[in-house]
């Protein structure tokens, strides 16, 4: 087998909300290859490395990647032919010194993560293992057995992943009673179709958001929370035992840092942080949800600390805005009694080994790892293969509908087959929906 890189060539294509996106394919000297390409977010903190715009309004509306595809096909390409696959932490840090910027402005962080992808899963070819098993041993995760992460499913979409009036971004559904990631999977899915009829039943709208979630008017955001609750119950299940409730509530969107207050439209709330964390107190107690993501602002640390020391023990209190993918905000949480779980996006950090830095400093420490999708996505479907090879403990990645979700959940349960002896390692070459 050729651990040598022959070409690697990129592509403007399209993400699941139709705008470009970057995709890369990387041939071995033995003319066998992979494909890799990277998804968007639209919620996006600030403190994220940057995804490069062409910014020709002539085009896609500015949204254009052939600046970055340009980056990778004359400013890296070039030098990485006939490097050894295998040595994805050099060539991640070539890539990050070209660059030179803090937030991988010059090149672009989706032309870097783009080919860090291609250079993770060439390498998996190379050694003809499964991405997962590549993962775990490339970078030295040391447990023992693979095991498949618990899926966070966003089965219900406001924010900005829709056009309804809920301003909390995710309701996510986390079956637990199932051992089996196939499992866990088929109960996400009754419990999402069964969330559909009830919204039909109601006269409501059953239409889909960013990430396959239904995206209803619900008037205030505690009826959400209930349809969802509505929705698991009707299918048979019991909420709170084997299926528990999940918020990404994305704050950041709604935070005026002038005032220094929460605006949440749906209920007519303008909430300092202490009054939030009054809410949140409020629900978990009353409700069955065992996570809140981006609970506060991404530079809130004081109110962080006051939510973390609040529910800290009773809540998973995960950051995404706040922490970014980033170890140098993850060690300041960390210092800071900030939080207790980390959400992973490689696209925040923009390469896959700062990406396992960043598990690394929060499993090192206690902390959950949540490996994430983003609200624009493609089908490729490397996240799976993440989280079983770093040994994470959830991942969410949308909502029981739309291909582009859907091509996590069948990877996991693929890789759930492999490892049992079901099936074939099939050496990985397919990315596909
Ligand atoms: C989030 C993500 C993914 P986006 O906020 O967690 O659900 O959304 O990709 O739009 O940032
Ligand atoms: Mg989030």
């Amino acid at each position: 087998m050729s651990t040598k890189i022959q070409s690697i060539r990129a592509r403007e294509i399209l993400d699941s909300r139709g705008d470009p996106t970057v995709e890369v394919r990387l041939e071995l000297s033995n003319a066998q290859g992979v494909r890799a390409s990277v998804p968007s977010g639209a919620s996006t903190g600030v403190h994220e490395a940057l995804e490069l715009r062409d910014g020709d309004r002539g085009r896609y509306a500015g949204k254009g990647v052939l600046k970055a595809c340009h980056n990778i096909n004359t400013l890296i390409a070039p030098k990485l032919a006939g490097k050894d696959v295998r040595h994805i932490e050099e060539i991640d840090r070539w890539m990050i010194d070209r660059d030179g910027t803090p937030n991988k402005s010059y090149l672009g962080a989706n032309a870097i993560l783009a080919v860090s992808m291609a250079v993770c899963r060439g390498g998996a070819l190379a050694e003809n293992v499964e991405l997962y098993q590549y993962i775990k041993e490339k970078f030295s995760f040391s447990f023992k057995k693979f095991s498949l992460p618990t899926p966070l499913m966003n089965i219900l979409n406001g924010g900005a992943h829709a056009d309804n009036d809920l301003s909390l971004q995710e309701m996510m559904i986390v079956p637990l009673s199932p051992k089996l990631l196939r499992e866990k999977v088929r109960v996400g899915s009754e419990i999402f179709h069964m969330l559909g009829k009830i919204l039909k039943s109601k006269k409501m709208n059953t239409a889909v958001g960013n990430e396959g979630g239904y995206a209803p008017n619900v008037g205030k955001s505690e009826n959400a929370i209930r349809l969802v609750i509505k929705a698991i119950e009707e299918t048979g299940y019991q909420a709170g035992k084997d299926v528990s409730i999940a918020l990404d509530v994305a704050a950041s969107e709604f935070y005026d840092e002038n005032k220094r207050l929460y605006h949440i439209a749906t209920d007519g709330w303008d909430f300092n942080s202490g009054e939030m964390i009054d809410l949140y107190d409020k629900w978990v107690t009353q409700y069955p949800i065992i996570s809140i993501e981006d609970g506060l602002s991404e530079d809130d640390w004081s109110g962080w600390e006051q939510l973390t020391a609040a529910l800290g023990e009773s809540t998973m209190l995960v950051g995404d805005d706040l922490f970014v993918t980033n170890t140098t905000r993850i060690q300041r949480g960390i210092e800071s009694n900030v939080a207790n779980s980390v959400l992973i996006k490689m696209n925040q950090i923009g390469s896959i080994t700062e990406t396992i830095e960043a598990i690394r400093l929060a499993q090192e420490n206690k902390y959950s790892v949540v490996i994430s999708h983003r609200s624009g996505e493609t089908c490729d479907n490397t996240i799976a293969d993440l989280a079983v090879g770093t040994g994470a403990e959830y991942i969410k990645t949308g909502s029981l509908s739309r291909s582009e979700r859907i091509s996590k959940y069948n990877r996991l349960m693929e890789i759930e087959e492999i490892l049992a002896g079901k099936k074939k390692s099939g050496g990985n070459t397919f990315n596909v929906c």
